[in-house]
């Protein structure tokens, strides 16, 4: 069990909390062990809302100019992240897109070095070059955050194959947006992860808008799951508000992938509470308000809370100190990124190539 780990920096961070999945060889995870205790729900709770905090954060410093470039924010979306990661081993693999704060924090990157990168300073977990869109983490096996739609996802692939050339059993997991699904680089990955048997788990967080354009006006098929059918690929759609449903749709992908080596597909439906960057309104262009205010309705730490409450499990002091804690502790990641230097210039002729004809580099992929 993992609940508050170490991270890079020695500094806590509120990583989702890990659980070994229930069910082998594909069989169904026991609604006992997708549930966990009441421990563990409420590391659920505190993943989920750490990453909420975060973002506001992230918009105040926004507009205050201390982030820049492209900052594309989570809110809503928190269930998909922290389910899915509560599922994974930590030499598990982790891949996913430029909306990657969420993610990253609930693997258990260190906040105050996800902050300084956001911040773009030397302290940053790609040392301040990378910003919103491009944070990485080797010792969290974190692959990215990357910025080009669909790009990364034959980069999926390709650690699929290696963990099986290996022979290894961990899996990787690709986060994508919906839009994904129409460009050429997606079916291409998929087809050999469905011809090869690798154990990728494709995860589309299908918050139906790409920018300002809806799925229906995108996609020829508006259930993508069935997507996978072209490649002979084990497919679901659940729930991506729901905590719960995420982890038991993701623990019966990942069951599959450790154990079958068969890739999965499964499309969560979610929704983001906020613009597609921060330059976009949050509605009134391409959404109504209140086709906005229908799905906060069903926001997940609401969701997770209210069900906590009515069983007992928690009461509002309880939540009163749980958000003090974690405001505090993401009031120490702002002040950290603040006080960490920018990088120096000789920094833009470092980490740009890799010489893999090195010892250390021989050692480092041994
Ligand atoms: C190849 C490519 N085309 C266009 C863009 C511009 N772009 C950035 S995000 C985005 C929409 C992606 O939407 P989706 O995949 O649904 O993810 P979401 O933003 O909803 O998380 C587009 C078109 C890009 N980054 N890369
Ligand atoms: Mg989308």
């Amino acid at each position: 069990m993992a609940t508050k780990k170490k991270s890079d920096n020695g500094a806590a961070a509120t990583a989702a909390p890990t659980r070994k999945a229930a069910g082998g060889n594909g069989a169904a995870a026991s609604s006992d062990a997708i549930r966990g205790d009441v421990e563990f729900r409420k590391e659920l709770l505190r993943s989920m809302l750490f990453q909420r905090r975060f973002e506001e954060r992230c918009a105040e410093a926004y507009a205050l100019g201390k982030i820049g470039g492209f900052c594309h924010l989570y809110i809503g979306q928190e269930a998909v992240s922290t389910g899915t990661l509560s599922v994974l081993r930590p030499d598990d693999y982790v891949i996913t897109t430029y909306r990657d704060h969420g993610q990253a924090l609930a693997r258990g990157m260190s906040a105050k070095a996800v902050m300084a990168e956001l911040f773009g300073r030397q302290d940053g977990v790609s040392g301040g070059k990378g910003g919103s869109m491009h944070l990485f983490s080797k010792e969290h096996n974190f692959l990215g955050g990357h910025g080009i739609v669909g790009g990364h996802v034959p980069i999926a692939t390709g650690v699929g194959f290696a963990i099986k050339y290996r022979g290894g059993d961990q899996v990787i997991v690709c986060f994508m947006g919906e839009s994904v699904v129409n460009t050429g680089a997606f079916h291409e990955a998929l087809n050999m992860a469905g011809l090869w048997k690798l154990p990728v788990v494709y995860i589309i967080e299908n918050n139906r808008y790409g920018m300002g354009t809806s799925l229906e006006r995108a996609s020829a098929i508006h259930d993508i799951y069935e997507r996978g059918a072209a490649y002979n690929m084990p497919r679901a759609q659940c729930d991506g508000q729901d905590v719960f449903e995420v982890r038991k749709a993701v623990t019966e992908a990942v069951e599959r992938a450790r154990t079958e080596k068969l890739p999965t597909l499964l499309e969560i439906r979610t929704y983001r509470f906020m613009g597609h960057s921060m330059s976009d309104a949050v509605s009134g262009t391409y959404r109504t308000k209140a086709e906005l205010e229908e799905h906060m309705r069903r926001d997940p730490i609401v969701l997770l809370r209210s069900s906590m409450h009515e069983a007992g499990e928690i009461d509002d002091a309880y939540v009163a100190k749980l958000d003090e804690e974690l405001k505090k502790e993401v009031q120490d990641a702002w002040d950290f990124a603040d006080q960490s230097p920018e990088p120096p210039l000789e920094a833009l002729y470092q980490d740009v190539l890799v010489d893999t004809t090195s010892d250390e580099h021989a050692t480092a992929s041994a």
